[in-house]
């Protein structure tokens, strides 16, 4: 009944299993192998070919996924679970481009922050586009907001509660890791204290030895000062060709300004003199309307600047004067502040053509007011910009987080859309957003997440390279039509971006920063007199043989200080000397075509006639409260001198403090 095959098969596997005449030798396996196959009938034969191809079939089909597993695990035996899912996150990234960043950011576990080097650049993704993602690494059990963009578009990864806990408490962008600071940020923390916190970071320190440069820029202030002291003092600003003042707010503007800016100087006799002005004839409660923005950032910013550094209550009991009398702005239907207020009244209003603000000014008021809560403990300053903030960072009608240059302070929405520009009208909201964070000690995930959208946004929409030489500018974008009009006031972008560098934002932001403050200098030196006109149009086109146009309405320069203060960061974080050979040169032309003979120093109409540079006689109180301080700062070695890990400085150039415990 059996086939001898059958029978020989089964004896032979039994002989197998029981192990025996098996020598171990490749000879003897593969003449029984052989032996056995043979012995199969031709369905088993059949059977098993069949098998064997469907086998060797499935493994090719399974290949690209399991070897892509191997390389995941691999990755993450090798360097680690957190570079793993980086490594992942980065792969997805290549899924084109990115429509909407949208993430939620909390910070568990504050620890004692190092002041961070800029971070190496990471490896570049080629195929990476679209704006970027904030990843929030925060545990679901804290209830994070669900991060709204889909895998497919770009990742938002929310880490899951691992066993390394501190990686739970940083915000992480695009694989940098930020940890957060403890601050005293919380107002209602701050009302247990007993007392207003004093100057606590004041710098008292005398001025050390002071070089060639530094002793130039203090030359220049007394010229300055002489000036105004004799035609203007007391008043807003000093017309030094007519050797008379003008008005503006009359709340002798360029007086507070200087404040601060004599004391780091060391002017200890005009400081002191003005001084005494600001206690005996500074009416704050004047039946005359100011702009908030321009009062905040000057005469608010300048007192509590002077008050941290001198520690004298009297500058402080000013500031809290000023500040309540400010207060009416905020009283509109949206919450987005008025740009007028008068003081002695307590009204306030839009202008007299608009219900409009400016998104600039409504969002530049911050620092100051958050610095007068923390110093008052009155939480209404804090509360009401606060407020303003939280509205603009849900507000629709950004493109890749940058702002438009109205917001309508009855609906609260923005207006003019399709206008986008780092200059006049949006410049400081970009710059704001960077120092509230900073100065709240880094926890503040809103601002944090606005800001590097709004950087993303710009190297996206607004930057371009010039003919014939290739600088960086950063151009303005009107209805989808790219304008390559750079005003002088966007170089306060260099600064702000190597000051995010320093504080642990990503290395490309510090490449940016090079690459445009070559680009705000060559305005300067391009130009006849080797001052900057007020707006400069680059060429694009190849044929071109100068990268600067100049067009007759934008000649004029305002002694403005954007430039130089950017030069001031970039030799601070650099210690380039070049930074500060291109400063000196930019004083010295200054001097050349601004500097009035009987004191005070002139803007002028026309950068490109170094013959004639037509003075337009008015010192603008800029010049004192910025652009002498940015020069002495940018000609120090000491870098304590205004230690940046420990002081911002708000648009004004006044010195407010990076909170701490
Ligand atoms: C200053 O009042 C401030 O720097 C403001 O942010 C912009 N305009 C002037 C200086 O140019």
């Amino acid at each position: 009944m059996y086939s001898p095959q059958r029978r020989d098969f089964i004896s032979v596997t039994l002989g197998n299993q029981a192990g025996r005449n098996y020598d171990n030798s490749k000879t003897w396996r593969r003449q029984s192998c052989w032996r056995k196959w043979k012995q199969l009938s031709r369905l088993q034969r059949s059977l098993i070919a069949f098998l064997f191809v469907f086998l060797v079939f499935c493994g090719i089909a399974a290949y690209p996924n399991l070897s892509e597993r191997w390389q995941d695990t691999l990755y993450s035996v090798t360097t680690g679970d957190a570079h793993a899912k980086a490594f992942q996150a980065d792969e997805s990234h290549r899924d084109g481009e990115l429509k909407q960043v949208k993430a939620a950011v909390d910070v568990l576990l504050p620890r004692a922050l190092p002041f961070t080097q800029p971070q190496k650049p990471r490896r570049p993704n080629l195929n990476k586009r679209g704006p970027p993602v904030l990843q929030n690494r925060l545990s679901k059990k804290e209830n994070a907001e669900e991060p709204k963009i889909s895998k497919k578009e770009n990742e938002v990864e929310a880490i899951p509660n691992n066993k390394d806990e501190e990686k739970d408490n940083m915000i992480s962008w695009r694989g940098m890791e930020i940890e957060p600071e403890r601050v005293t940020v919380a107002l209602s923390d701050t009302k247990k204290e007993e007392k207003p916190v004093p100057n606590e970071n004041a710098n008292t320190k005398e001025p050390g030895a002071l070089n060639e440069r530094q002793k130039a820029v203090i030359d220049a202030f007394q010229h300055a000062w002489k000036g105004y002291k004799q035609y203007a003092w007391g008043h807003d600003e000093l017309k030094p060709i007519s050797k008379t003042y003008s008005e503006w707010f009359g709340l002798g503007l360029t007086l507070v300004d200087a404040l601060d800016t004599m004391w780091i100087l060391g002017q200890k006799e005009e400081f002191e003199e003005a001084k005494k002005w600001v206690i005996n004839e500074l009416n704050l409660g004047k039946n005359v309307d100011v702009n908030l923005f321009e009062t905040t950032i000057r005469i608010l910013g300048g007192l509590l600047s002077v008050y941290n550094l001198t520690g004298d209550q009297v500058f402080l009991d000013k500031a809290n004067e000023l500040g309540n009398r400010l207060m009416p702005a905020f009283n509109t239907p949206s919450k987005i502040p008025y740009s007028d207020v008068n003081i002695g009244r307590g009204t306030a209003h839009p202008p007299r053509w608009t219900s409009d603000s400016t998104v600039a000014e409504v969002t530049s008021i911050q620092l100051e007011f958050r610095e007068l809560s923390r110093l008052t403990k009155e939480e209404k300053y804090q509360a009401a910009v606060d407020e303003v903030m939280k509205r603009i960072h849900k507000l629709g009608g950004k493109r890749d987080g940058l702002v438009p240059m109205f917001i309508n302070t009855n609906s609260g929405q923005f207006s003019h859309l399709g206008v986008y520009t780092l200059g006049a009208r949006a410049d400081s909201y970009y710059e704001y957003l960077l120092k509230q964070w900073i100065q709240g000690g880094r926890i503040e995930a809103d601002l944090l997440e606005d800001y590097l959208q709004a950087i993303e946004g710009v190297k996206k929409n607004l930057i371009r390279k010039s003919e014939p030489s290739k600088l960086t500018f950063v151009g303005e974008l009107s209805h989808n039509q790219f304008s390559p009009k750079m005003d002088h006031l966007v170089c306060f972008l260099p600064g702000t971006l190597a000051l995010g560098a320093h504080h642990g934002l990503s290395a490309d932001h510090m490449e940016l920063a090079k690459e445009l403050i070559e680009t705000c200098y060559q305005m300067y030196a391009q130009i006849e007199t080797g001052l900057s006109p007020e707006i400069v149009h680059f060429n694009l086109s190849p044929h071109s043989n100068k990268d600067v146009e100049v067009k007759p309405a934008d000649r004029h320069n305002l002694l403005r200080p954007e430039t130089v203060e950017s030069l001031f960061y970039m030799y601070r974080f650099t210690r380039d000397k070049k930074y500060q050979d291109w400063g000196w040169e930019i004083l010295q032309n200054f001097n050349k075509y601004t500097r009035v003979g009987t004191g005070g120093y002139t803007s002028i109409n026309n950068v490109r006639s170094s013959e004639n540079p037509e003075p337009r006689d008015k010192m603008e109180s800029f010049f004192l409260g910025e652009t002498l301080k940015y020069f002495f700062l940018l000609f120090s070695d000491d870098f304590n001198l205004i230690s940046l890990d420990k002081y911002i400085f708000n648009t004004e150039a006044h010195v407010l403090p990076i909170w701490t415990t």
